[in-house]
């Protein structure tokens, strides 16, 4: 009995030590874990293969966050440096147009993936989405791109707003980037801001102050406590939403340029 149970121990401890092993060679956290993947494609002249992923499997007109993830062709190595650049264009027929977009921050990947982001300023209802990605594979220097077309859908309640501004009659898009999922008390509010500068030149916009007034329409009172937006960086305006109940808020934004209103007209949709 005793070398039974013997045996059995160094079975045991024999599998669980060979187990061990192997997860620490082979097992490494996926890094595209509960992400979509949306299309992959071989980079022409850079013997390198893309996936384009993002978090929600259908893309909404709006601010849209991708993740990108390269490899080497021939190999199938994961390419963790390369030089990353977007170009989305809208063919609506009679025009062109391109909107605001984000490169990914660094050559360097970041857990294998290059994030970078997309503003759709409206769906594919009126034309054609594309998104050029232009690569550089920094281990075998060659560059090349690949051209995605992408459908983008208009969800029920919008998440991409645009005004001309009366202090200087500049058309300016707003996107709501959070509260992603609202809930009852203090929420993050992250939106961004571009200006439109011509067809192909979007650049984000650092220069107006926005105020923030939620209101629940249909039972006539606002919330305490909420943050007004302020610029972090690349456009992107950070605050908090306090958000007293559940139902449909209305989030107001007021613009402003200095002592200049730029807009007081702008408002998003909430309703959980
Ligand atoms: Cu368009």
């Amino acid at each position: 009995m005793k070398k039974i149970v013997l045996s059995l121990a160094i079975v045991i401890a024999i599998t669980f030590g060979l187990y061990s092993c192997s997860k620490d060679v082979i097992q490494e956290p996926n890094p595209t874990e509960g992400l979509t993947k949306l299309t992959e494609g071989y980079v022409p002249g850079t013997a390198t293969k893309m996936e384009l992923y993002s978090k929600d499997a259908s893309i909404n007109s709006g601010f849209s966050k991708f993740y990108i993830a390269l490899y080497d062709s021939v190999t199938g190595a994961r390419v963790d440096n390369a030089e990353i650049q977007l170009m989305p264009m809208m063919d609506m027929g009679m025009m062109q147009h391109s909107a605001p977009y984000e490169n990914p921050a660094s050559s360097k990947s970041v857990n294998h993936l290059f994030p970078c982001s997309v503003v759709f300023i409206m769906s594919s209802m009126g034309g054609t989405w594309t998104v050029k990605v232009n690569v550089k594979n920094l281990s075998n220097n060659k560059e090349g791109y690949l051209t995605i077309p992408l459908t983008v859908t208009e969800p029920v309640k919008s998440k991409q707003k645009s005004f001309t501004a009366t202090h200087n009659g500049s058309k300016y898009f707003i996107s709501l980037i959070d509260p992603v999922a609202p809930k009852v008390g203090i929420n993050d509010m992250e939106i961004a801001v571009y200006k439109k500068v011509s067809m192909m030149s979007w650049p984000a916009d650092s220069s107006l102050s926005v105020t923030l007034t939620p209101e629940m329409p249909t039972m006539g009172h606002g919330s305490p406590n909420n943050v007004n937006p302020v610029h972090i960086g690349k456009g992107h305006y950070k605050g908090k939403v306090n958000f007293t109940m559940t139902g449909y808020w209305k989030l107001n934004l007021d613009f402003m340029s200095g002592a200049a209103v730029a807009d007081s007209t702008q408002f998003f949709d909430i309703e959980f």
